[in-house]
């Protein structure tokens, strides 16, 4: 590979997560960033990522945890993130872990290996950090993995019941062009929050989520937007303020109003749809006593009842698109919004048609509303697992602290395994798992936490062997993201930072020391090759020229062009229903699920329905001074990734994660704009600084995600406002057992600690000899 990149006269390119950049290494210092030029929109968090403050936090050598390293595995554990790392060269490293995968193999099986190691590591289909970790360890006979992900664990797991996966619905929601032209009516249930489509896994190519909602603007569509805050939508909407977690309640009033006024498309749900008949009873009462009115639900969501009667109305007389953020079923009984935004969907009837129907998620990834011709991107090849036990990925501190217990998933029954070793490569647990108290104790259960990384994390502050690993800009690789229009040549601009190693150097040299074939003899650039061949065969498939690979390397970029759909989502199985089933039992949209049903589990029956989460603004228990957090995606990072950069931490204030909170709840507790304050409930308690904001409806808290886990271990509070401190870690239900986040109630109030504790985040951690 080398010299190819530098032979080219065109411009050299990287790409992220959050989009495509032109990058110009500088003779002396970091190279220059900027927005690739076919990108009219790009993300600023890209121009910060080769800023001289993210060296400051990154892993320079391999690092093993003082006592592990003198006393072996197991010892004092509850020392991890509290005593010195001893540098050593990378033979020493490798040589212990070889050794200690050895041990753990022998003694307990390879079921005793949790590598599940969730994470979104960065853009790029070779140094994919999971498919890397996940081939090594399949290599050496298998691992405990994780099935779902954060993002959309009770989605993902109700939606196929109801109507079709995740997977299906998101590579065909009806595109922006085809909503211009016919939507009149756009109600979305938590914004369109342009701020996340900066974003797509993989690589983001041409953002074009505000320009589509601008066009539909300007095209006449009219928006609702109902959620907890106001600043979430990119065009002029009508605002309805709805408590956190009781959407459900709202959408079955809507439902209501729509049967009782005889406005539910009856036609419909006979001919697309089953069980309506046994859903129906409960909407209107006869099953539990409780009519879904209006009234009933305004008391619940807080908004006026007249009001939820008419937009029922309006939405029976235009062409309504319904959309729901993924941040609704990051909730207990997180199942219910998204299946009920099916329901109201299907009572609308209008389903299939352009500009009509629903959608999950417009605004949480570029990609949702732009279908660019689809086909397989060659991967880095996992290999098969040859265990088969997993956990529901945000089960993992249950799973560390309760082997052999047992849980339920989709209906059937599992237990927990017993972890020995935990192997994370590309993820941030101490950043993103819920109630991170609970976590800091299942942590000290496993004798062995391996972390691949390239900066000091909280994990791997926390952990006993830290691997120093390359960013992007220090190795070459290829972003392709499905449903995006840019194909990218990530060429390398940086030697690696100290003695920092591809994800794939390491995993190789560990199998050399276990004498198994991870390489098969290819190098970066033989992998290359080959991940590119593969995905210009998948095209061709498709009837999709792709170049050979030098002509690609060379102009350092695929366009399959700017132009995507148009699309109509379940536009074929609206036509014809029989010939073009959904991939349901019944071949229907699914108001009531036989298969749910006969789970029989209590926190899900057989259709949508109105469950009380523990923790709500409504909740009897609800101390008087608690206000419900919403803990959302940030503005200016990826979760955790890049927080140390001038870009987010222009962000902070005081140096704290800032806390939005309404200007009534902010004069109650004596609390002035750019406060520090004290966030807390029974779970923990953590500093932020409270910025007051009328974006925030009263009674709600916004604290967004990603902000280094800073605990100070002596006095328990967290120092830089990481939501995570005083999160839930319940299962969304014993469906999913789905991360529920967003169902969270604090109390806060004023700091008073003079000084305040310092932010130690971006400390790096102590070290010995
Ligand atoms: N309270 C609350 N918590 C949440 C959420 C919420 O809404 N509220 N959202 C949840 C959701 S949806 C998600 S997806 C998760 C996200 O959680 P994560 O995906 O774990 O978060 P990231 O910060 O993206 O972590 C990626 C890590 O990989 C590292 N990395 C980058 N490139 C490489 C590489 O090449 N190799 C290796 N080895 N490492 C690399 C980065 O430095 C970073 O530390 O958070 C969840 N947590
Ligand atoms: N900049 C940036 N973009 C990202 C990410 C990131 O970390 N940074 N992460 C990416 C990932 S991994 C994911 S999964 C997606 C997530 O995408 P989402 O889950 O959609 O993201 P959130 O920002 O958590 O929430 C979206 C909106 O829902 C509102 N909301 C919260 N609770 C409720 C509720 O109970 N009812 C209603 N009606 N609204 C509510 C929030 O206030 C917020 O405005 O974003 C992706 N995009
Ligand atoms: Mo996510």
């Amino acid at each position: 590979m080398t010299g190819l990149g530098k032979a080219s006269n065109s411009k050299i390119r990287t790409a992220a997560h959050w989009g495509v950049y032109e990058v110009v290494p500088q003779p002396v210092g970091s190279p220059s960033i900027r927005g690739a030029a076919e990108d009219s929109d790009p993300s600023p968090i890209g121009l910060h990522m080769a800023s001289g403050d993210l060296k400051k936090v990154r892993i320079a050598r391999p690092s093993v945890r003082r006592s592990w390293l003198e006393n072996g595995p197991g010892s004092s554990p509850h020392l991890r993130g509290r005593e010195p790392f001893v540098e050593v060269e990378w033979d020493v490293a490798l040589d212990l872990l070889a050794r200690e995968f050895e041990r753990v193999c022998s003694t307990f099986g390879n079921e005793a290996i949790f590598g599940g190691s969730y994470g979104w590591a960065s853009a790029g289909r070779f140094h994919h950090a999971q498919s890397q970790v996940h081939r090594f360890l399949n290599l050496i006979g298998g691992y405990v993995s994780h099935v779902d992900n954060y993002s959309l664990a009770a989605g993902r797991v109700i939606l196929p019941h109801a109507v079709a996966s995740t997977e299906i619905l998101l590579d065909q929601h009806t595109s922006f062009d085809v909503m211009a032209r016919h939507t009149t009516l756009f109600v979305t249930f938590g914004g369109v929050p342009v701020k996340n489509a900066q974003m797509s896994p993989g690589g983001a190519g041409r953002h074009r989520v505000t320009a589509g909602m601008r066009a539909m603007e300007k095209a006449g569509t009219r928006f609702v937007n109902i959620s907890p805050v106001c600043d979430n939508m990119p065009v002029d909407s009508e605002w309805l303020a709805v408590r956190p977690n009781t959407d459900v309640a709202l959408m079955l009033a809507l439902a209501f109003v729509l049967e009782t006024e005889n406005l539910a498309d009856r036609v419909f749900l006979n001919s697309h749809c089953t069980g309506y008949g046994r859903f129906r009873p409960y909407l209107l009462g006869h099953t539990d006593g409780i009519a879904k009115t209006p009234e009933w639900a305004s008391a619940i969501c807080g908004i006026d009842a007249d009001r939820i009667a008419s937009l029922a109305r309006e939405m029976a007389a235009s062409r309504t698109m319904i959309n729901v953020s993924w941040s609704l079923q990051r909730a207990v009984h997180g199942e219910q919004p998204f299946w009920m935004t099916v329901t109201l969907a299907a009572m609308l009837g209008q389903i299939g048609l352009p500009g009509g129907g629903f959608g999950v998620g417009y605004g949480a990834l570029n990609s949702v509303g732009h279908d660019n011709a689809r086909f397989k991107f060659g991967t880095f090849p996992q290999g098969r697992n040859p265990v088969s036990t997993f956990i529901p990925v945000a089960r993992v501190a249950d799973m560390l602290l309760n082997p052999g217990a047992s849980f339920t998933y989709n209906g059937k029954n599992y237990s927990y395994p017993d972890i020995r070793l935990v192997y994370w490569a590309g993820g941030n647990p101490f950043h993103h798992h819920q109630d991170l108290n609970r976590l800091l104790k299942a942590w000290e259960k496993p004798e062995t936490i391996v972390v691949n990384e390239p900066y000091w994390t909280s994990t791997a502050k926390l952990a006993d062997i830290v691997l120093p690993v390359t960013t992007s800009l220090e190795r070459n690789d290829i972003a392709a993201a499905g449903g995006e229009d840019l194909v990218v040549a990530m060429k390398k601009v940086e030697e690696p930072f100290g003695q920092s190693r591809n994800d794939f150097d390491i995993f190789d040299a560990l199998a050399k020391r276990l004498e198994i074939n991870f390489s098969e003899g290819l190098d970066e650039d033989g992998w290359l090759r080959r991940i590119y061949a593969v995905s210009r065969d998948n095209a061709a498939a498709r009837g999709i020229a792709m170049p050979d690979f030098e002509t690609f390397w060379k102009a350092g970029l695929f366009d399959l062009g700017p132009e995507a759909g148009p699309v109509v989502m379940l536009e074929a199985f609206r036509h014809a229903p029989g010939a073009n089933p959904v991939p349901t039992p019944s071949g229907l949209i699914e108001i009531f699920s036989e298969t749910v049903d006969s789970f029989a589990l209590a926190d899900c029956p057989g259709h949508p329905i109105w469950f009380e989460p523990p923790e709500w603004l409504g909740a009897a228990s609800r101390g008087e001074q608690e206000l419900h957090l919403i803990s959302d995606q940030p503005v200016r990072r990826l979760h955790s990734q890049l927080d140390a950069s001038p870009h987010s931490k222009a962000g902070k204030v005081a140096g704290r994660e800032p806390i939005h909170i309404s200007p009534a709840d902010a004069a109650d507790r004596g609390i002035a704009d750019g406060d520090l304050v004290e966030v807390f409930n029974t779970r923990g308690r953590l500093i932020s600084a409270a910025v007051v904001s009328d974006a925030i409806m009263p009674g709600v808290l916004r604290l967004s995600t990603g902000a280094w886990f800073d605990m100070d271990r002596d006095s328990n509070i967290e120092r830089h406002g990481n939501p995570n401190t005083v999160t839930l870690d319940i299962p969304a239900s014993s469906l999913s057992q789905g991360c529920s986040a967003q169902t969270c109630l604090v109390a806060i109030r004023r700091l008073d600690s003079d000084p305040p504790p310092p932010v130690q985040a971006f400390n790096t951690p102590d070290f010995t000899s």
